[in-house]
């Protein structure tokens, strides 16, 4: 757990797209849900121990009427632990800011898609005005606080948020964490000059912005170096020298709460799935193969799905004896490119079963649909294999999360080089999803690996994880913040 003795004189304000409970018109009445993730469950004891207040969209149908005419409320329900403050938004800046310039704009350039950037003058418009108006509800929350407070961004929603804090003169500490990739500059240049730029300078509005990667933090330090004409770098100790101000880049690689994990793992709905799975794929020598994906085109689905053709093509003997078992979610089915993606993936998974199957066996057995946490955990600990193809993932938690839940220490863990995961964690099969030769090698080396390696690098990648837990990562990020804190308030005794 994070040490925040040290910080329960200030007030941690956080600003996120998602919020941490949202509430919805149901059948029985207004229910209330908890996104699925591990930021929200790790931060929950900080924001309660320093009645903490989170910003976010307002996005459930009954939020409104849950909330005072600000938009507050305390939660967890029925708790006294921190504030919500839902900042409500019309259909139009979904649409630009969320729909528009986010998911459209943003999300594929930072993993360098390109095929799939969109741009449009109003999508950026509505990002501009949405960013200032979470800004001004992060500033009221500031001149309300009784105390000092340190303000933590969320992710690529937000670029400009910090800048705008800036100029409303909030006097607090603020920080961001970049969930996703960065960019080298010749890709965050395919925007129009100028809004690249007006990005940038949106970030330096920070003290601190975090990484998962040192690869994620250069790119934004080159970004910086040729679009931002009068900021210095010094790529020795990763920061910027601008506007009179330092700004401090920092790599701190996200995790998950591993125990949780492993618990999920345990219970006995799960255990229950973990023997059905494995007697029904994975008995007398056979295999069980796993990917787990929200389906999106970052995850590399349709060049997993290729790979996985070309073996069961290329090695007749793997038909009948390894079944992949594929949970896609269905995710931002708003948007054309993931609905073709979608299409996509449902032809070739049928394409593929037709070509292979025999009277018994099916090669692909599809779950797409949102299963529950614990579902999730007995298929990790079931798999003898788990895939990871993504073209480029800033992260990718599905990888930790299935070192978690093999508690037995059977299954390979086979990962794209592409993930942010693949620089940290030490034990997996790396491969390259554009290279469908090397793939399809990666996974019958992952499937002819002895009992005795793959138990090795399972046990290290193990004991790895338990060393960095989501809570580690917190408490890293906190920690960091206080030092930036102590050396610029001397005075102020948090250190
Ligand atoms: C972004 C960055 C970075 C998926 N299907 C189900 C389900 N999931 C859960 C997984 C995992 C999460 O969704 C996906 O996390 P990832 O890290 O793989 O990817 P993104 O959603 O793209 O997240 C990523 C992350 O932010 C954190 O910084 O790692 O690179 O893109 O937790 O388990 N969970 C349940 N049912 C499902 O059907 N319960």
């Amino acid at each position: 757990m994070p040490d925040i003795r040290s910080f329960s004189n200030r007030t941690l304000i956080l600003l996120s797209n998602r919020e941490p409970y949202e509430h919805r018109h149901g059948e029985m009445g207004i229910d209330v849900r908890r996104p699925p993730g591990g930021l929200v469950t790790a931060l929950d004891p900080t924001m309660q121990a320093t009645d903490g207040v989170w910003v976010a969209w307002g996005s459930g149908s009954a939020d409104a009427e849950m909330a005072d005419h600000e938009g507050r409320l305390r939660v967890p329900p029925g708790e006294d632990g921190f504030t919500l403050r839902r900042v409500f938004l019309t259909d139009a800046e979904v649409d630009g800011y969320y729909m528009g310039f986010s998911n459209r704009s943003l999300w594929p350039l930072c993993h360098m898609l390109v095929q799939h950037f969109e741009y449009r003058t109003d999508y950026w418009n509505m990002y501009q005005e949405v960013n200032a108006k979470f800004a001004h509800a992060v500033a009221d929350e500031v001149r309300r606080s009784p105390q000092k407070p340190i303000v933590w961004i969320q992710d690529y929603h937000f670029a400009l948020a910090a800048e705008m804090l800036r100029e409303l003169a909030v006097p607090a500490l603020i920080h961001q964490f970049w969930h996703i990739p960065f960019p080298p500059a010749d890709i965050l240049r395919l925007l129009p000059t100028g809004v690249d730029e007006a990005l940038l300078r949106g970030l330096l509005g920070n003290d601190l912005v975090e990484f998962h990667t040192e690869r994620y933090a250069l790119n934004f330090l080159g970004c910086v170096a040729e679009l931002v004409p009068e900021a210095e770098i010094d790529a020795d100790t990763l920061a910027v020298h601008y506007d009179g101000r330092r700004i401090d880049v920092g790599i701190f690689p996200i995790s998950i709460d591993v125990e949780r994990y492993e618990q999920l793992a345990s219970t006995p709905e799960s255990t229950a799935l973990v023997e059905r799975l494995r007697k029904r794929y994975a008995s007398n020598g056979q295999r069980l193969g796993l990917g787990v994906d929200r389906v999106d085109y970052t995850k590399g689905i349709p060049e997993r799905l290729r790979a996985l053709c070309e073996l069961w093509e290329r090695h007749p003997e793997m038909r009948e004896t390894f079944t992949f078992l594929l949970v896609a979610t269905p995710s931002r089915s708003e948007l054309p490119a993931y609905r073709a993606l979608e299409e996509e993936m449902l032809a070739t998974v049928i394409e593929i079963n037709e070509r292979f199957k025999t009277e018994t066996w099916h090669p692909i057995v599809l779950v797409h649909e949102n299963v529950s946490a614990d579902m999730l955990a007995g298929a990790y600990r079931a798999a003898d294999l788990c895939l990871i193809s993504s073209l480029q993932d800033g992260m990718n938690l599905v990888a930790k999360e299935f070192i978690a839940c093999q508690t037995e220490e059977r299954g390979v863990l086979v990962l794209s080089r592409f993930a942010g995961a693949s620089e940290e964690i030490d034990g997996a099969v790396l491969i390259n999803p554009f290279n469908l030769d090397g793939f399809v090698e990666g996974i019958r080396r992952a499937l002819h690996m002895s009992e005795g390696e793959r138990r090795v690098r399972m046990h290290r990648m193990r004991r790895q994880l338990h060393d960095r837990t989501i809570f580690d990562w917190l408490a890293a990020v906190l920690t960091r913040a206080q030092d930036i804190i102590a050396e610029r308030e001397p005075e102020s005794g948090v250190a």
